[in-house]
């Protein structure tokens, strides 16, 4: 059988200013294309991607999160004990996680972040003319994330150059990534720094962790890697899903009037959002073995790109899935993964979202963009740089 193949290149600029028509291309390709620019292949249905990425006896993690096969490349950085992992490994150091994301967490967190989000949103107000990614969606995750967790003030920055050389790391390395990476060669370190034990806040969530090691559940130095996931996949994640929330709020005034009606609709719009325009729009597996999709042999040791984007938008799954409608009944979006490494913080990025789209909905009448949104050129998360914008 010959493979179906597309000279697409997801990591190219121009795939990136439009993934939503590239992936109608590749959905009408079928449902396992090779990718010849990177000898990969991808899935991009819902159901397919549903099944690879719950398949992980076949579909590991352990060839590492991105493009990179860390069965033939030697890894960037130490793999994640957690997301670069498949089980036995993976069972121990995610129930230490599920355990401190627990629902009291986050009910003990709410009032503090509507408290900030309160008062960020009052300041962009009283602005008016704002940068809806410098003023909302960078500043709120910034200070509330780190602030839980138990990360100092000093340097928060770095959390988001981290960010940037995670999940660039995510895709193939090119000119950006090789200068971006030399630029900014000490910020693992100063990450790594704020990973220890001695480092982090009593009573935050990076010193839970911790206690976990007390119990004999985990090494210490297994809880210095969970505490480096956190601050890995934590901050820029939800920045640019706050940000593409807030995007495709401002360019549907119907949306934005619903939900100006009735706040309690945030919650149920930024998991539309979620859907819609995902910040993670793709994760990798690699194959353990000799597999099958669809009637589509693939070989061991090889790389399957999932468009968590393309699940969102395919139309055997969502009925106008083109469309923002924020009273959707959203059930089972994939934005978040799925399976045993679904993102095990999406808690937490819900209740951000959620408090943070509150907030404006309840002090903003109308969202004015008055200037096209940018998106950042790197390659790995989907997030804006810029977003002009008046706040009446
Ligand atoms: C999901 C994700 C992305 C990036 C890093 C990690 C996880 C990690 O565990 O470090």
């Amino acid at each position: 059988m010959t493979r179906v193949t597309s000279s697409l290149d997801p990591f190219s600029p121009e795939f990136r200013a439009d993934p939503y028509a590239a992936y109608e291309e590749l959905r009408a390709l079928g449902p396992v294309v090779w990718l010849e620019q990177h000898d990969i292949w991808c899935v991009h249905h819902y159901a397919t991607c549903q099944k690879v990425l719950s398949d992980y006896a076949v579909f590991s993690n352990a060839g590492g999160g991105g493009i990179g096969n860390y069965f033939v490349e030697k890894p960037w950085r130490k793999p994640s004990i957690i997301l670069e992992v498949d089980p036995p490994e993976h069972t121990r150091t995610r129930s230490v996680m599920n355990r401190v994301l627990s629902p009291r967490v986050f009910r003990e967190l709410r009032a503090g972040f509507e408290e900030v989000a309160a008062g960020m949103v009052s300041e962009a107000l009283a602005k008016g003319e704002i940068d809806g990614v410098w003023d909302l969606s960078r500043r709120f995750p910034l200070k509330v994330f780190p602030d839980s967790v138990g990360v100092e003030d000093e340097g928060r920055d770095n959390l988001l150059i981290y960010g940037a050389m995670v999940f660039g790391a995510f895709g193939p390395v090119g000119d950006w990534y090789k200068s971006f990476m030399a630029e900014h060669a000490d910020v693992s370190d100063w990450i790594i720094a704020r990973c220890q034990r001695d480092r982090l806040a009593p009573g935050g969530i990076g010193q839970m962790i911790y206690e976990a090691a007390d119990r004999g559940e985990i090494t210490d130095e297994e809880a210095m890697m969970l505490v480096r996931t956190f601050l890995s996949a934590g901050v820029d994640t939800t920045v640019d899903s706050i940000g593409l929330c807030l995007k495709a709020l401002a360019e549907r005034p119907d949306q934005y009037a619903l939900l100006r009606a009735d706040p309690s609709l945030a919650r149920n719009a930024f998991e539309e959002a979620t859907r819609y325009d995902s910040s993670s729009q793709s994760i990798f597996r690699t194959t353990l073995c000799e597999t099958e999709i669809e009637g589509q042999k693939i070989g061991k040791h090889e790389k399957v790109m999932s468009f968590l984007g393309s699940a969102g938008r395919d139309p055997e799954r969502w009925e106008d899935p083109d469309t923002f409608d924020i009273t959707r009944k959203i059930k089972g979006q994939i934005g978040y993964g799925v399976g045993i490494h679904g993102c095990v913080g999406q808690m937490f990025a819900r209740l951000e979202g959620e408090v943070l789209i509150r907030a404006v909905a309840e002090q903003v009448e109308r969202l004015e963009l008055t200037g096209t949104p940018e998106f950042r050129l790197n390659p790995g998360l989907r997030g804006l740089d810029k977003m002009p914008m008046r706040l009446h």
